[in-house]
């Protein structure tokens, strides 16, 4: 091999990967409502709400009381005719457009919104995979989220390219709803956390494990989440959820960093980020080596120490560049430093998407990055004098974009 093979050889691999997204939150088209696509869902992403509101200081309670529509036309208006739309989720917008061939020259949102008015869901999520060559996405299935809970029947069917993932937000971080809601649905937890309340929480996460046939069980936590320590989420964490882990053989995934409702006026886009501790993962890590970790962290400075800790702990498997995190700078500079610590042994992104458009963009924006790390990390590998082969190259490009975490996960694909 020459060194001027690298790039093609790299290049055409990850042209031709297919992905298994890890963590989204799409739902499939026998979900109904839940399904979200199109240039409405697109332009009205929270992450797109946040930059709008700021840029015009619109009242919020103003922006929330207009219809999806007029929303998206506000927010089409404000950054991308009158602004250049060059944040990375106004970009995103732009590229997913351009992806699916529409031409972009009217800069007109109606002209944008045709192509779609001519195709059916089902349609779009076929041509989504296959123009990403996504094969699977894992969902985040909420268990106290009532619209979805009533999908989840019998004879639902799902789409075998969606799987299923077991989120435990409310039971971790609002224990007295889910408590609550748990007494509704028959399960015996009383005031206390005693004895009969755990059991009674284990049987809950079984079934639904079962139900939706999830691959893990995920969380979201604050900065502040500490490990060891007497709190409620730790009680339930150590004595319900790791023992469902263990007994079942699940991973648990932890997303640490999220600061929800630093400006509730924004809703769903009024969360933010803060530093965490890292100790905590050492603890789980070190208490439980037969529960599989899976971990993301919001923040850019807990990145280094979690790639070191990943060095100490092989139950621990890193994975994505989360929320603000997924924008180039990050990416590149995350996964330059991922692959320096860890080789090849962590799953250098996730989309997050929540509109399958975002699928389009999020994954070419992450695979044009991700490429030129590792055209860099092997042309410094020949430079050594090694042999490169274009077979291991290959494999070591279906593993980043998704076989490790099946190999983790022990699953076929
Ligand atoms: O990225 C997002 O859309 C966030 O709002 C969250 O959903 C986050 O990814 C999460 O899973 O909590
Ligand atoms: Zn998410």
């Amino acid at each position: 091999m020459k060194k001027a093979d690298i790039r093609r050889i790299v290049e055409k691999n990850i042209t031709d990967v297919k992905i298994i997204d890890i963590h989204t939150h799409l739902f499939p088209a026998s979900f109904g409502e839940l399904a979200l696509w199109g240039p409405d869902e697109l332009i009205t992403y929270h992450y797109l709400i946040a930059e709008a509101i700021r840029a015009t200081h619109i009242n919020p309670s103003k922006f929330f009381g207009m219809g999806k529509a007029e929303q998206a036309d506000f927010i089409f208006k404000e950054l991308f005719i009158n602004r250049s739309p060059i944040s990375e989720s106004c970009r995103g917008v732009l590229t997913t457009f351009s992806t699916l061939g529409i031409n972009l020259d009217s800069m007109n949102l109606d002209d944008f919104r045709k192509f779609f008015s001519k195709i059916t869901i089902k349609e779009y999520i076929d041509k989504v995979f296959d123009i990403t060559g996504i094969e699977k996405v894992v969902m985040t299935n909420d268990p106290f989220d009532k619209t979805e809970v009533a999908y989840w029947v019998n004879d639902i069917e799902i789409d075998k390219r969606f799987i299923s993932a077991l989120r435990l937000d409310i039971l971790l971080n609002d224990y007295q709803t889910a408590r609550y809601e748990l007494i509704k649905m028959g399960f015996e937890v009383g005031r206390s956390l005693n004895g009969i309340a755990k059991r009674e929480i284990i049987r809950f996460l079984k079934e639904n494990i079962k139900k939706t046939n999830a691959v893990y069980m995920a969380v979201s936590l604050p900065p502040d989440f500490k490990m060891p320590g007497k709190t409620i989420r730790n009680t339930l964490l150590e004595e319900c959820v790791f023992e469902v882990a263990v007994e079942l053989d699940i991973p648990v995934a932890f997303m640490i960093g999220v600061k929800r409702n630093v400006n509730p006026d924004l809703q769903l886009a009024g969360g933010s980020v803060g530093k965490s501790n890292i100790e905590s993962i050492e603890y789980i890590c070190q208490k439980y080596p037969k529960i599989k970790f899976m971990t993301t962290m919001l923040s850019r400075e807990n990145q280094h120490e979690l790639c070191v800790t990943a060095r100490k702990f092989n139950n621990l498997y890193l994975f994505g560049c989360w929320w603000f995190l997924n924008n180039p700078v990050l990416i590149e500079e995350i996964t330059r430093m991922r692959m320096e610590l860890l080789g090849t042994s962590f799953l250098p992104q996730h989309s997050d998407a929540r509109v399958f458009d975002q699928l389009i963009y999020k994954w070419k924006h992450s695979k044009k990055i991700i490429s030129k790390v590792l055209i860099d990390k092997y042309e410094d590998l020949y430079d050594t004098g090694w042999p490169l082969d274009e077979e291991t190259m290959k494999n070591d490009i279906v593993n980043l974009f998704g076989r490790s975490f099946y190999n983790f996960l022990k699953l076929k694909l």
